[in-house]
């Protein structure tokens, strides 16, 4: 491309790839005056935090530009992320590191004044997601710039993401709306020419050959906003594209000339609600048409983007799956399988039949969870409704597909019933992972047991009829950029330092990290990494106390559990433990619990507003905590902190602080679960049943080095029959939990009544089995007790689990999707 004027004139303006530190400064006073227009010498750290992010930021597009440049020119294979949420948390220091321009930005920034941490601090999360699904997506999308991959990410921009949880004094969670955009996001490029028509209701009529013209209903605009993903030490920069609804037309103008101003916006209102606010619920499905909406615009700008993006190739449409792979992350995207049929049978002319090849050999899907509760399933008259043309399309892929389903199993009526996309019933239902699951190339779970379960339980009749190989999993996986080197920097330099390798290679591949084995006995390096975790342990009392005013005894084991607040994660279990065990050391004489390993035990995590067990839970966990802090007989034995707005943020600070972990759900629940892997790469031992990652885990690392209890996956189905027609009294069966239970109820934590709803689940249906699962917690417990007593052998313990994580790397994950799936390859930017 020759430039219009002068290339030297335009290479001299080009910004140079090498910053050096007075260049840095020179960006962002630059920034500080120009586009804050603040002069110079007059900033805040909220101020500096904004000039420093914007000067990053030009670094960001340059890299950005040049990737996608670069990768639109060699026209590869892409593949396309679709997920409505990235937890994404902060991205500044992130960048830095990725850029490798952190010690420069350090020099620079003090050099004007200031602090890179204190700046760091200023900027709010993104938080557009719930929990271990949303987070998941964020480490994908480093991985996969990382590994050089050609991937982008599609998304929503909410308004509003995940709700800021309060605490009331009473110990209630409080919802507050999260206005992260409230100042400007600069990690974010508004591409206000990039937009999409999206349509909704209105009808659809046949036309022959299986096609059909939808038209009438109400048109939105889909905005683009592009946030740039930095791989680490490379060029590669990918997109993650999230759309933004907007009116079509500005107001009515029919009613606004009549005077009637409310309802002239009142359409406007309704497009731009589209995008106001991610739905807070975790692992559970809810019904409102505002989601269907929100899934339907995202999926069908996605598309429409992708199918333009792959137009401009000049390719034949048939060759559409050579050039395009989309993974669906879990089955809120599943609409793109109809919404591809339509574009391609309505609006490319293709024939129905050559349509859904080209589709089955596109879509990959992924399945997060077993949970009856999660599992989509929409009212047909709400779709039909909604998105007319949709649901005739689904209608004719499940007449197809029965028909195919009959001929493999002639007669067999209960298994077409089971397999048939629309439950019966009235309403109808459309079953969202059925559809997925026909409408895809291939499906996965997230760690070897869950995938198993996906096998034979919830698909097990498709296992039937594709055959096991279209059924696979992949374990999920962390990136150890931001779980290792940006939040726990200390714990990263000694790692640098004892495998005498560059940080940049081990960094890109963990399994270097098997190097630290030769050094787990040598008493140097145990006293070094002992220093690192206590080092941890006291920037976590600093922040508790500093936000919280609580003082946090850094000689105690740090014992932490912290993800959402569900029943199937059983923070019951963990509560009622740490109330077994004030009951026992109260009945010690002070002597006897001199013996005594301290133990702190931190909660965080958010409940869904609609979840009112979960918030009990979290009321009664901060009321107990009251009672024990302030007990003078115990506290120096047991304290316990519920620490509340749990957030990426936080859990950089809590979990390389964190010596033993709990990952407790009742086996067969969790599917993988994440945060076990980002405990224990940071050293961190696991307490937790046999379930999700946690099998792998201890497979890596050894079962001596974790502490397991509890029912296995087979044994579940059993307990919870003999639950319901065998009830035995939790007095009989587990007496010290009865004990437990009986001492909230008689009010020994605040007025015992208001917890009755919660501890009834448990002495009446226990679907969670917390009472089959007590003993054994209370045993598992103690180990890790004598465990600790045991100085050195605990830090063993603690370095040969962060050496044997390796595996967990999202790098690994997503080179198997790249590889497995997508078909992919990597593509270096020059
Ligand atoms: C989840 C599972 O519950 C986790 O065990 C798993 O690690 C993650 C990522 O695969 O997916 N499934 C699910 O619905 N959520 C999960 O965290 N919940 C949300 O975050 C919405």
């Amino acid at each position: 491309i020759w430039p219009r004027g002068d290339e030297k004139t335009w290479k001299e303006g080009i910004r140079g790839v090498d910053s050096d530190v007075p260049s840095i400064t020179k960006s962002i006073v630059n920034h500080v005056q120009t586009s804050l227009a603040r002069q110079a010498y007059n900033v805040d750290n909220v101020g500096a935090y904004q000039a420093v992010a914007l000067s990053v930021r030009d670094d960001l597009i340059a890299n950005w530009n040049e990737t996608q440049l670069y990768t639109t020119n060699k026209t590869p294979k892409r593949a396309y992320y679709l997920s409505l949420e990235f937890l994404m948390g902060r991205t500044l220091d992130n960048a830095l590191l990725n850029l490798g321009l952190k010690q420069k930005y350090n020099e620079g920034v003090e050099k004007l004044g200031f602090n890179l941490e204190d700046i760091v601090d200023c900027e709010r999360d993104a938080a557009l997601g719930n929990g271990g699904l949303g987070r998941l997506a964020a480490c994908y999308l480093d991985s996969s710039a990382t590994q050089e991959l050609p991937v982008w990410g599609y998304g929503l921009r909410y308004k509003y993401g995940i709700f800021q949880q309060l605490i009331a004094p009473d110990g209630s969670q409080l919802e507050a709306p999260d206005p992260w955009l409230n100042n400007q996001n600069p990690w974010e490029l508004p591409r206000l020419d990039v937009t999409i028509e999206v349509r909704f209701y209105g009808h659809a009529e046949r036309l022959d050959k299986g096609k059909a013209i939808w038209s009438g209903g109400q048109e939105v605009l889909a905005v683009a906003y592009d946030v740039m993903i930095p791989g680490y030490h490379t060029k590669n920069t990918n997109n993650l594209r999230l759309w933004e609804s907007k009116p079509k037309r500005g107001f009515d103008l029919d009613s606004f000339n009549a005077g009637d101003y409310d309802r002239a916006v009142a359409s406007s209102t309704s497009a731009e609600n589209i995008t106001s606010v991610l739905y807070p619920n975790d692992n559970t499905y809810i019904g409102k048409e505002l989601r269907l909406k929100q899934q339907y615009f995202w999926t069908a700008a996605s598309l429409s983007d992708i199918m333009r993006r792959f137009k401009n190739t000049g390719k034949n449409i048939s060759e559409f799956p050579d050039f395009v792979a989309i993974q669906l992350n879990d089955t809120h995207p599943t609409l793109a399988v109809p919404e591809l049929m339509r574009l391609l049978v309505d609006e490319e002319d293709v024939p129905w039949d050559k349509a859904w090849k080209i589709v089955t050999n596109t879509f990959f899907f992924t399945n997060h969870t077993v949970l009856p509760e999660a599992l989509e399933k929409w009212p047909v008259p709400l779709m039909q409704n909604l998105l007319p043309r949709h649901m005739q399309i689904i209608f004719d892929i499940n007449l197809q597909f029965l028909q195919s389903v009959e001929r493999k199993f002639p007669g067999d009526r209960d298994r077409l019933a089971r397999m048939s996309i629309i439950q019966e019933g009235t309403p109808q239902y459309v079953r969202m992972a059925n559809l997925a699951c026909i409408g895809s190339r291939k499906v996965n779970g997230v760690a070897e047991l869950h995938s198993e379960l996906v096998r034979t339980t919830i698909m097990k009749d498709f296992v039937d009829y594709y055959g096991v190989s279209k059924f696979q999993n992949v374990t999920n996986g962390i990136t150890p950029r931001r779980w290792l080197d940006q939040c726990n920097p200390l714990l990263s330099d000694l790692i640098t330092e004892t495998l005498k390798i560059k940080k940049e290679v081990w960094l890109r591949d963990l399994y270097k990290l098997e190097g630290l084995l030769k050094f787990a006995d040598d008493p140097t390096f145990q006293k070094k990494w002992a220093a690192v975790k206590q080092s941890n342990k006291e920037r976590l009392a600093h922040h508790v106390e500093t936000q919280f005013g609580i003082k946090v005894n850094t000689s105690a084991m740090f014992d932490v559990q912290v993800k959402r607040l569900h029943e199937y994660k059983r923070q019951t279990l963990n509560i009622l433990g740490v109330v077994h065990r004030y009951l026992t050391l109260k009945a010690m004489s002070p002597a006897e619990r001199k013996k005594v390993n301290p133990r702190v035990v931190f909660f965080a995590g958010k409940a869904a507003p609609g979840y009112y067990i979960a918030k009990l839970t979290i009321k009664l966990i901060v009321n107990v905590a009251r009672v024990i802090n302030e007990d003078p007989d115990t506290k120096e034995y047991l304290s316990m902190f519920f620490l509340p707005d749990y957030s990426v943020s936080l859990a950089e600070i809590l979990i390389p602080a964190s010596e033993v972990s709990q990952h407790i759900s009742t086996a067969g629940t969790e599917a993988s679960g994440t945060s076990n892997m980002k405990f224990c790469l940071n050293g961190g031992l696991l307490l937790g049943t046999v379930d999700g990652a946690n099998i792998e885990i201890a497979e890596e690392v050894g079962e001596s080095n974790v502490f397991f209890f509890g029912h296995l996956t087979p044994a579940v189905e059993e307990l919870r029959y003999k639950h319901t027609y065998h009830p035995v009294p939790v007095e009989e069966k587990c007496p010290p939990l009865a004990k437990v239970l009986n001492e909230i109820s008689s009010g020994r934590f605040g007025d015992g009544s208001v917890y009755e709803p919660l501890l009834n689940t448990i002495r009446q249906v226990d679907y969670y089995l917390v009472t089959e699962d007590f003993d054994s917690y209370i045993r598992a417990l103690e180990m890790v007790d004598t465990a600790y007593q045991d100085r050195n052998g605990w830090i063993k313990k603690s370095i040969c689990t962060t050496a044997k994580m390796g595996k967990f790397s999202s790098d690994r994950a997503i080179m198997n999707y790249a590889e497995e799936y997508w078909n992919i390859e990597q593509i270096k930017v020059p």
